[in-house]
């Protein structure tokens, strides 16, 4: 399948692995790229040292193209904006913030540079920064989102922008992506099924808790800290909805609930006190599979879906 994106990033399909913190390490990452996607290393909040040797564990497990994913608001940001410079990482993407100020920087470095966007207004500050193209991610996704759905922000931005466009949230087959090239975009994001492959290194706990979702099983808490997060619905984050709902928690006792709790759920698989991040479209995502099957299904129907 060639479009747009598979010839900026060098890749078979146009399918990039979501930078999911904590999550998205070198071993889920080159199994992507290997799979004919694009992987993704998150950099969250890790250390840049370990980021290194991740970065470096990518390079000798894949030659594909592979990217490192900055959270902008993370207090690394600026060390990994050099890092992914030194290591001569092929692609970043970004979110959680304005990756204006370091644009010229990759750019100059060989750097491809898409930026993950919640709405049109920052969608056009990205392409007018100098973007290679633009995530439009929609709310179903997992983790940090926006405020506008899939189906309503990847058109508008679509119109309103030049450089290519990649489609995110809700995505999980190729019913997914076959929409989504309807909606105008050129290739899709996707974190969820990843979760439910078998070189994701999450504790199995999470995998389960993916694998059994259903339609209803996902939730959207800390609207009023101003980092609304979408996850599984669990003891843990039905007791920060509702906290959230009626006031029992401030949101200063929201913030300190949730420090540390994205490590708790994808090392310790604990559900006391784990943040289990995850999109809406969990209830799709049956079973564990190798990331080159997901990936394969995942084209072989929506090529059929797109040739009809
Ligand atoms: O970033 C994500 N998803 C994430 S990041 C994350 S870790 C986290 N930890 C603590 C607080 C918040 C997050 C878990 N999931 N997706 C991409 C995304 N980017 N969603 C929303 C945005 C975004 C928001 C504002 C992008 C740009 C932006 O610009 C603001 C500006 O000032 O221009």
């Amino acid at each position: 399948m060639k479009t747009k994106i598979t010839e900026l990033l060098n890749c078979e399909y146009p399918i990039l692995q979501g930078g999911m913190a904590w999550i998205a390490e070198s071993k889920l990452a080159s199994a992507v790229s290997n799979a004919g996607g694009v992987g993704i290393i998150a950099g969250g909040s890790a250390p840049i040292d370990y980021l290194r040797e991740q970065i470096r564990a990518c390079k000798s497990m894949t030659d594909k193209t592979f990217g490192v994913n900055i959270m902008l608001m993370s207090p690394n940001a600026d060390d990994l904006a050099q890092l992914v410079i030194d290591e001569k990482v092929p692609l970043v993407t970004t979110g959680a913030g304005n990756p204006g100020k370091y644009i010229s920087a990759w750019k100059e470095a060989g750097i491809k540079v898409i930026p993950v966007i919640p709405s049109v207004a920052i969608a056009k500050r990205m392409e007018r920064a100098g973007a290679d193209a633009v995530v439009a991610e929609g709310m179903e996704s997992g983790g940090h989102i926006g405020e506008i759905t899939t189906m309503c922000l990847v058109p508008q931005v679509v119109d309103a922008l030049s450089i290519p466009v990649i489609a995110a949230g809700g995505i999980a087959d190729g019913r997914g992506i076959a929409a989504s090239f309807m909606l105008g975009a050129e290739g899709v994001q996707a974190g969820t099924c990843f979760l439910a492959s078998e070189e994701c290194q999450i504790n199995p706990t999470y995998k389960e808790l993916v694998v059994k979702a259903k339609d209803t099983d996902s939730v959207v808490t800390g609207r009023y800290t101003g980092h609304p997060c979408r996850g599984i619905k669990t003891k843990f984050s039905k007791m920060l909805a509702s906290g959230e709902k009626d006031g029992t928690l401030t949101p200063d006792e929201f913030e300190n609930l949730t420090l540390g709790s994205l490590r708790k759920a994808v090392q310790d698989g604990n559900l006391d006190e784990g943040s289990f991040l995850c999109g809406a479209i969990a209830g799709l995502v049956r079973e564990v599979k190798p990331c080159s099957e997901i990936i394969k299904e995942m084209f072989g129907q929506a090529e059929k879906l797109l040739n009809a």
